[in-house]
C-alpha cells in the first residue's frame, strides 16, 4: 500500500500501529473477520523489536519451536527452524515469509510514524507522518490523517531505545550504536577499540560475538547480571518431528505454565529451601546443563521465597567464578541481587569471553563514567580511546512507544496525564476514558513475563473476538469502567507484591528510564489471567461499557 497522503482522509474499521508480530497478526485476524484494516510502521519492513535489534549474536532465548505463531497449523508445519534458538536474521526472515504468506503487505503503510490520535464522536483521528530511515528524518511534509472507528496498539513492549546522555557525549568523535537501532548493514569492528556500555540481555548475548572481532573490548558494566548457558544446537529432525507430530498438545502444554512456556519441562515440586544440599545442587546442575530461562523453574519458590532465591543465586555466583580466571574480573561480575528480578539472560560463552585477552571489564560503580571524550571516555582520571561505543543500555520498556504517541481520549484527556502516576488500564487492554482503543501485551498483562508470542495470539484473538461480538450485537463502542479499571490496577499490584520482582531497579518497574513512574507493569501468571480474560468476555464483556 503507498503512502496516504494529504486531505484524502480514508475511513477503515480498524487502525493498527506496529508491524511486529502483534500488528501482523493483528491485521490477518481483522480482516478474516471482515473489518477493513491499515497498519502504520516507522520501519521499512515487517519484525518490530526483530526489524531494529539487529546487533552480533541478537538471538530469541525461548526456543524457536514455540516462539513462534501457532495459529495456522500449516504455517506451523511448514515453516523449518535450523536452531534451538533462533538467530535475529532468521526470525526476520520468518516474519517476512508470514506476511507474504497472508498478504499483509497489501495493508501496511511503511516508513510512517504515528504522531498522534484523537477520539472524535465516535472513531480515531489517526495522524500519521513519513520518516527516512535511519535517522528518522521528516519526509518533507508527507503527512495525513485517517479515521477508524478501532485502535489497537501493537507497538511492543521493547521498541523504545533508552540511549542515557554522559556529560560530553557530543564530543566522541567515533561511531556510536544502540543495539536496539543497528545498522541495516551491519558493523565491522575489525581491528577496533570497542566499548560495550551495559550487560543486560542485549550486551550479554553482543559481547562475544565482537570480541572475536575488536583489537580490545572494554565491557562498562554498572549492575551485574545473572546469565545461564543457552546451550543453543542445531535443530534434531527428530525431535521436531515428534513436536510437529503433536504439536496442539505441545502447545496446549506449554500455555498451562505461568510464563506460557517449557511444557515439557515442568517446575520443580519442591521450594529450594525444603531439600538438602546434594539434592538442591543436583537439580540446579541438571538445568545448568541443560540451559535457557527454565534453570529458575528447577524450584517452584525462587521469586517467592528470598532464602530459596539467595541458594539458587549461590549456585550461579559459584558457577561464575569457575568460569572466569580472573578473581578480581570474577568478583565484578558476581552478582550480589536477587535472581529472577531483572529478567534471567540467557548466553552463548558471555563469562568466558572475559578469559580472552582482548576483553577488559571496567565496574561503573567502583569507576563511573565522568564524561565523554573526542577519542573515548574518561573513567576516573583516566582517559580510555576507543573507536566505537555500543549503548546496549536497553528500552523505555512496555510504555515507552506508547507515550511517544500524542493520544488524546473522551472529553480532552490525554493517556500521557491518565498514565502520569504509571500505566493504569484493566485486563491490559483498555483505558478508561479511551474508547475503541486496545493495547497488546501491554501493562497489566502477563506480556514480558511470558513466551511473548503465546500472549500476542491471545491478546489478538481476544480482540478480534470483541470486534465481533460488538457487531453481532450493534455496539458501536466499547469503554473501560473506572471502578473496573481501579481493581485491576489494585489486583496487578497484589500479585506483584507476593514476589520479589518489586526488590530491585528493573525495566519491569521502570527504574531504568530516568524520571519514570516506579511501577510493576506486568502480571506474574499467564494461565489465571487467561481464563479471567474469557470469563470477562463470556460475561458479556463486564468492566466494559458498551
Ligand atoms: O536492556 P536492559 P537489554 N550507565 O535494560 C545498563 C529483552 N531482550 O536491551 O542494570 C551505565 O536489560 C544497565 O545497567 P543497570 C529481554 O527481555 C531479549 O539488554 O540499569 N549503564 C543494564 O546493564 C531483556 O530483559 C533478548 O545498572 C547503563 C543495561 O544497560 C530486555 O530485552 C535479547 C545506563 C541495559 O539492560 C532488555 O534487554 C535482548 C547508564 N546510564 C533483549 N543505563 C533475547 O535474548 C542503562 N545501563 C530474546
Amino acid at each position: 500500500m503507498g503512502a496516504l497522503r494529504g486531505s484524502e482522509q480514508r475511513r477503515y474499521d480498524v487502525a493498527i500501529v506496529g508491524a511486529g508480530f502483534a500488528g501482523m497478526y493483528m491485521l490477518h485476524r481483522a480482516r478474516s473477520a471482515g473489518f477493513t484494516a491499515v497498519v502504520f510502521e516507522r520501519g521499512s519492513g515487517v519484525g518490530g523489536t526483530w526489524y531494529w535489534n539487529r546487533y552480533p549474536g541478537a538471538r530469541c532465548d525461548v526456543p524457536s519451536l514455540e516462539y513462534s505463531y501457532q495459529f495456522s497449523d500449516d504455517l506451523q508445519q511448514e515453516w523449518e527452524w535450523s536452531e534451538k534458538y533462533a538467530t535475529q536474521p532468521e526470525i526476520l526472515r520468518y516474519a517476512e515469509h508470514v506476511a507474504d504468506r497472508f498478504d499483509l503487505r497489501r495493508d501496511m503503510v511503511f516508513d510512517t510514524e504515528v504522531l498522534s490520535m484523537q477520539w472524535r464522536d465516535d472513531s480515531w483521528l489517526v495522524s500519521t507522518r513519513r520518516i527516512t530511515e535511519p535517522a528518522g528524518a521528516v519526509h518533507g511534509d508527507d503527512s495525513s490523517t485517517i479515521a477508524a472507528r478501532f485502535v489497537v496498539l501493537a507497538t511492543g513492549c521493547l521498541s523504545s531505545a533508552n540511549k542515557p546522555r554522559f556529560p560530553d557525549d557530543h564530543r566522541f568523535a567515533g561511531h556510536t550504536y544502540h543495539t536496539g537501532a543497528w545498522p541495516k548493514d551491519g558493523v565491522d569492528f575489525s581491528g577496533q577499540r570497542v566499548a560495550v556500555i551495559g550487560t543486560g540481555s542485549s550486551g550479554i548475548q553482543s559481547v562475544p560475538m565482537i570480541a572475536t572481532e575488536a583489537a580490545h573490548l572494554t565491557v562498562l558494566q554498572r549492575t551485574p547480571a545473572y546469565s545461564v548457558p543457552a546451550r543453543n544446537q542445531k535443530m534434531d529432525p527428530q525431535y521436531v518431528a515428534g513436536v510437529k507430530a503433536n504439536y496442539k498438545e505441545f502447545r496446549r502444554k506449554n500455555s498451562l505454565t505461568r510464563a506460557a512456556l517449557g511444557g515439557d519441562t515442568p517446575t520443580g515440586p519442591h521450594g529450594a529451601n525444603e531439600v538438602g544440599d546434594d539434592e538442591r545442587r543436583a537439580a540446579l546442575e541438571a538445568r545448568w546443563q541443560k540451559g535457557g530461562l527454565l534453570f529458575l523453574g528447577a524450584f517452584n519458590d525462587a521469586l517467592t521465597n528470598p532464602e530459596s532465591n539467595r541458594l539458587i543465586a549461590d549456585f550461579v555466583r559459584d558457577k561464575i567464578r569457575s568460569i572466569v580466571r580472573d578473581s578480581d574480573t570474577a568478583r565484578k561480575l558476581v552478582p550480589e541481587s536477587i535472581i529472577g528480578c531483572k529478567r534471567l539472560c540467557v548466553d552463548t560463552d558471555y563469562y568466558d569471553t572475559f578469559n580472552r585477552p582482548n576483553v577488559s571489564l571496567i565496574d561503573l560503580r567502583e569507576t563511573p563514567i565522568e564524561r565523554f571524550t573526542e577519542k573515548g571516555i574518561m573513567l576516573g582520571n583516566t582517559e580510555h580511546q576507543f573507536d566505537a561505543i555500543v549503548f546496549a543500555t536497553g528500552f523505555d520498556a512496555m510504555t515507552g512507544a506508547i507515550s511517544k504517541i500524542e493520544i488524546t481520549g473522551r472529553d480532552g484527556l490525554s493517556l500521557r496525564d491518565a498514565w502520569s502516576a504509571g500505566p493504569v488500564n484493566y485486563l491490559g487492554l483498555g483505558v478508561h476514558g479511551f474508547p475503541n482503543l486496545f493495547t497488546i501485551t501491554g501493562p497489566g498483562s502477563p506480556s514480558v513475563l511470558t513466551n511473548m508470542i503465546v500472549s500476542i495470539e491471545h491478546h489478538v484473538e481476544w480482540i478480534a473476538d470483541c470486534l465481533t461480538w460488538m457487531s453481532n450485537n450493534g455496539k458501536t463502542t466499547i469503554e473501560v469502567q473506572a471502578d473496573a479499571q481501579e481493581h485491576w490496577v489494585q489486583h496487578v499490584n497484589t500479585v506483584a507484591g507476593m514476589t520479589l520482582y518489586t526488590s530491585c531497579s528493573s525495566w519491569y518497574l521502570g527504574a531504568n528510564v530516568p524520571g519514570k513512574p516506579r511501577v510493576f507493569m506486568p502480571l506474574p501468571g499467564f494461565p489465571a489471567y487467561a481464563q479471567r480474560c474469557a470469563d470477562v468476555a463470556q460475561n458479556g464483556y463486564v468492566g466494559f461499557q458498551t
